[in-house]
C-alpha cells in the first residue's frame, strides 16, 4: 500500500512538474498562449542557456507587459525564471552577462547592431530580433522604435520557442503592412452578440468601470501576440447609449487596460444620435447645429477617452439611419464625422455594406454604385470598409469589384471571423484559406499584379508621406464569453489567422495553420501534419455541401444556419428554374461583371473562362450543358454536394486517427462537432438536392444514393421542422 502511495506521488510529481501536454486537462482558455513545456532535453537546455537573463532598457506598462510574458513563457516552456534586470537611462548593457536584450533604438549601441535598411523598414510597429555575438558570447537582441515594437517582438521569440525553432542565429525584421488591424465586436450593451456563437459579450458594462476582469487583459494579450491593435466595441447596428457619458466612462476603463498592448478602442455612432441624444430635430449632416453636436460628442469622448480611435459607421443600409435620409451623400455623412474626429487623431470607418431589396435588382452591384461615384470626395482620416466580396461574407462569392475602382480613396477589408454562414460554432472551416484567397484576388486596378493585399496597402497619392496614409483590415470577432472563447476550439485558428493576415496581407495560410496547430496543441508532426491538411481543406469542404459552384445565400431566411434555397430570398440568389441555375450577371443579365477590369470583365463573360468555382455567380446554365467537370450541370452539381458529406466523412476520420496526440477533452469535443458537421452536412445535401432537383427533373447521378425524403415535407419544404438527426442514417 506504502509503495503504492508513493509511486502516485512521483507520478503526480513527474505530471505536475513537466505539465505533460498530451495528458494535461485542457479548456483552450489559453488559446496559442499555452506555452508548454519543451520535452526535447537538448532543445530545453539550449534555451535555458540562451535564455537565463533579460535586460531590459528603460520601463513602461508595455515594457512590463513584455516582460511579464517573457518571464512566464520562459518559465513555463524550460522550467526556469530568468533574471531580469533593467537598465534606465544611458546606462551601458553589460553584453557579457545578459542573454536577452529588450531595447529601443534610440541607443546607438544597439542602433549599431543593424544595417540602416532595418532600421528604416520596421517603422512605428515593427521590430527587429538578432542574434548577436559580443566577446563570443551570442546574445539576442530584440529592438524596436517603440515599446509595443518590443511586446510584438517579444512574442514573436516565445513563438519561435512555442514552435521549436532555434535562436542560434536568429536575423528577423517585422512590420505591419497595414496600419489598422482592428476586430470589429458586434455586441450589443446588454450582453448578446449579434452573429455570435460563443456566449455573450466579453464586456461587462455592469461592472464596468470599476471591475477590469483579467479576462480583458487575456484579451489584449492574445491580439498583442498577432499584432491586433483596434477593437470596435460595439455592434454596427449601434445603440446610441454607447455615445452616452455613462457608458463613455465605461469604455473608457477598458481603453485603459488596453493601451499597455497597443489597443485602440472604437465605437459605432449612430448616424441618427443627435436627434436621439441631442433632440435636435434633424440629423442632416450639413445642418451647422448637427455639425456642432457631433463635435462637442467627439470633444467629450475624447476628455473621457485620450486614445479614442474613431468611429465605425453603418449608414443608410438595411434600416440603419444614415445621410441617405436627407438626400446626403455617404462622402457628406463620413466627412462631417471625420471633421469632427481630426484635431484629435481620429478616424471614420465608413461601410460600403448597402443595398435594397429592390425586385429585378442584383443586391452584387449596388455597394458599387453608390459608392464608385464618390471616389476621391472622402477626407483623408476616412477609410471605406468594403467586404470581401460584394453581397455578404458568403462561403465563396466572386471579390468586390470596389477593391479594384477606388483608387483615390483609403479601402479597408472587412472579413468575417465569425461564422454566420459557415454552420455558425458547430463546423470546423479553416478561413485562413479564405482570407489568402480574396487577398491575392487581381483586381487589375493598375494592371495585371494589383492584388486586393497591394491595393489595401498602396498610398491613395503616391510620393506623399506614408504615414499619412491610412490603411487597415477588420474582422467581424467571434469572441465571446465561452471558455475557450470562440465556441468551436478551431474557431480560435481563425482569429489567430485573421490577425497574422492583418500584419501581413501576403502571409500564408499554410504557415498560419502549421504555427497555431503547434502552439495550440502539440509540436507532434504526427498530429500536426495531417491536421493543418484537414484546415486547409476544411472551408472548401463547407462550400462543397452549401453553397459549390458559385451558389450563393441558400442559407435559411434571417437565421443563415441550415439549408434554406426553397426561402423566397433565396430564390434570387440561385435563380433555379427549369431551364437551368445561376445568375446571369454577364451583359444579358444584370451586367455585374461590368464592374470590374476589362480583362476580368471579359473572363467572367465567357463561361468557358469563368474559374470553375464562380459558374454559377455569373452565369445561368442549362442541367443538361457540360461544364468544366465534364459532366453535365446538373450531375456536376449533385456531386459536390455529395463529395462535401464525404469529406467530412472523411475529417472525422482523420480525427479519430489522433486520439492519444492530444488532450482528451478538446479531443473528445472536436469528435462530437465533427459528427454534428456530418450530420448538417447531409441536412444540406439532401435539402439542396431534392429542392433543385423539382427544377431539373433528372434523376440522380447513378452513383448517389437518393437523399431520404422524409424530414423534408418533399416537395413543398414546408414548413421548417427542427433540426433532423435521424439523418444519422439518410
Ligand atoms: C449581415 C448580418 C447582419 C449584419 C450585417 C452587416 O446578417 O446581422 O448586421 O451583415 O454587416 O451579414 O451589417
Amino acid at each position: 500500500m506504502k509503495q503504492r502511495i508513493y509511486k502516485l506521488v512521483v507520478i503526480l510529481a513527474i505530471f505536475s512538474v513537466f505539465n505533460l501536454g498530451a495528458v494535461r486537462a485542457e479548456n483552450g482558455y489559453n488559446l496559442w498562449l499555452r506555452y508548454m513545456p519543451i520535452e526535447n532535453g537538448q532543445l530545453r537546455q539550449a534555451y535555458q542557456h540562451q535564455l537565463a537573463s533579460i535586460v531590459v532598457c528603460n520601463q513602461s506598462p508595455t515594457i512590463n507587459a513584455a516582460l511579464k510574458e517573457l518571464i512566464n513563457g520562459i518559465n513555463l516552456m524550460i522550467g526556469k525564471v530568468p533574471n531580469v534586470s533593467s537598465i534606465t537611462g544611458n546606462a551601458a548593457i553589460d553584453f557579457k552577462t545578459n542573454r536577452l536584450v529588450l531595447a529601443k533604438l534610440d541607443q546607438p549601441a544597439i542602433a549599431a547592431q543593424f544595417s540602416t535598411v532595418e532600421l528604416r523598414q520596421i517603422g512605428q510597429e515593427g521590430y527587429l530580433i538578432k542574434t548577436v555575438r559580443q566577446n563570443r558570447v551570442p546574445q539576442i537582441l530584440i529592438a524596436a522604435n517603440t515599446d509595443i515594437g518590443l511586446l510584438y517582438g517579444s512574442f514573436h521569440l516565445l513563438k519561435l520557442m512555442q514552435t521549436h525553432q532555434s535562436l542560434q542565429a536568429l536575423n528577423i525584421q517585422q512590420w505591419p503592412r497595414l496600419k489598422l488591424r482592428i476586430l470589429d465586436h458586434w455586441d450589443n450593451l446588454n450582453g448578446t452578440v449579434e452573429r455570435g456563437y460563443a456566449g455573450y459579450s466579453l464586456w461587462n458594462w455592469q461592472t464596468l468601470p470599476g471591475i477590469i476582469q483579467k479576462r480583458y487583459i487575456d484579451y489584449a494579450r492574445a491580439n498583442a501576440s498577432i499584432g491586433i491593435n483596434g477593437a470596435v466595441l460595439n455592434n454596427v447596428n449601434a445603440s446610441v447609449k454607447s455615445l452616452t457619458k455613462e457608458y463613455l466612462i465605461k469604455t473608457a476603463a477598458l481603453a485603459k487596460a488596453f493601451k499597455p498592448y497597443g489597443i485602440k478602442v472604437y465605437l459605432t455612432a449612430k448616424f441618427s444620435a443627435p436627434k436621439e441624444l441631442g433632440h435636435l430635430k434633424t440629423a442632416d449632416p450639413l445642418d451647422p447645429a448637427v455639425i456642432k453636436w457631433w463635435k462637442d460628442k467627439v470633444a467629450e469622448i475624447y476628455h473621457y477617452i485620450p486614445n479614442f480611435g474613431g468611429f465605425l459607421v453603418k449608414a443608410s443600409s438595411e434600416g440603419q439611419p444614415g445621410p441617405g435620409d436627407y438626400g446626403r451623400t455617404h462622402a457628406d455623412g463620413a466627412n462631417m464625422m471625420a471633421a469632427a474626429l481630426k484635431p484629435y487623431g481620429g478616424i471614420v470607418m465608413w461601410r460600403t455594406f448597402v443595398y435594397e431589396n429592390k425586385k429585378g435588382a442584383d443586391r452584387a452591384k449596388q455597394g458599387y454604385d453608390e459608392f464608385k461615384p464618390l471616389d476621391g470626395k472622402f477626407d483623408e482620416n476616412v477609410l471605406l470598409q468594403a467586404k470581401y466580396g460584394p453581397i455578404d461574407f458568403q462561403p465563396r462569392e466572386a471579390f468586390n469589384p470596389l477593391f479594384g475602382a477606388m483608387p483615390h480613396t483609403h479601402m479597408m477589408m472587412e472579413f468575417q471571423i465569425t461564422q454566420e454562414y459557415f454552420g455558425f460554432a458547430t463546423h470546423l472551416v479553416y478561413l485562413g484559406s479564405l482570407f489568402q484567397e480574396y487577398l491575392r484576388k487581381d483586381t487589375y486596378q493598375k494592371g495585371p499584379g494589383t492584388t486586393i493585399a497591394k491595393v489595401l496597402e498602396e498610398r491613395v497619392n503616391p510620393g506623399t508621406d506614408d504615414n499619412n496614409r491610412l490603411t487597415g483590415i477588420a474582422g467581424v470577432a467571434n469572441i465571446g464569453t465561452d471558455v475557450n472563447w470562440c465556441g468551436h476550439p478551431f474557431g480560435q485558428a481563425n482569429w489567430y489567422a485573421f490577425g497574422r493576415f492583418a500584419w501581413n496581407p501576403m502571409a500564408s495560410a499554410d504557415s498560419i495553420a502549421a504555427d497555431w496547430l503547434k502552439m495550440t496543441f502539440t509540436n507532434d508532426p504526427g498530429f500536426v501534419n495531417p491536421i493543418k491538411k484537414l484546415m486547409l481543406g476544411s472551408r472548401e469542404v463547407a462550400v462543397n455541401y452549401m453553397t459549390p459552384l458559385g451558389l450563393s445565400h441558400l442559407m435559411k431566411f434571417a437565421l443563415h444556419y441550415g439549408p434554406g434555397p426553397w426561402s423566397k430570398s433565396a430564390e434570387v440568389y440561385h435563380h433555379a428554374d427549369s431551364v437551368g441555375i445561376g445568375l446571369d450577371r454577364t451583359v444579358t443579365g444584370s451586367d455585374a461583371v461590368s464592374q470590374y477590369a476589362p480583362a476580368l470583365a471579359s473572363k467572367y463573360s465567357n463561361l468557358k473562362t469563368t474559374p470553375l468555382n464562380l459558374i454559377l455567380w455569373f452565369h445561368h446554365i442549362g442541367w443538361d450543358q457540360k461544364i468544366a467537370t465534364g459532366e453535365t450541370m446538373w450531375n456536376s452539381l449533385v456531386h459536390y454536394y455529395y463529395q462535401g458529406v464525404k469529406q467530412v466523412a472523411a475529417m472525422q476520420q482523420i480525427w479519430q486517427s489522433m486520439k492519444g496526440k492530444i488532450d482528451e477533452d478538446r479531443f473528445n469535443y472536436v469528435t462530437q462537432l465533427l459528427k454534428q458537421q456530418h450530420l448538417e452536412a447531409k441536412w444540406w445535401r439532401n435539402g439542396c438536392v431534392l429542392y433543385f432537383q423539382q427544377y431539373s427533373k433528372r434523376p440522380l447521378p447513378k452513383d448517389c444514393k437518393e437523399p431520404g425524403k422524409a424530414y423534408w415535407n418533399y416537395p413543398t419544404f414546408k414548413p421548417d421542422l427542427p433540426f433532423p438527426y435521424h439523418l444519422d442514417d439518410q
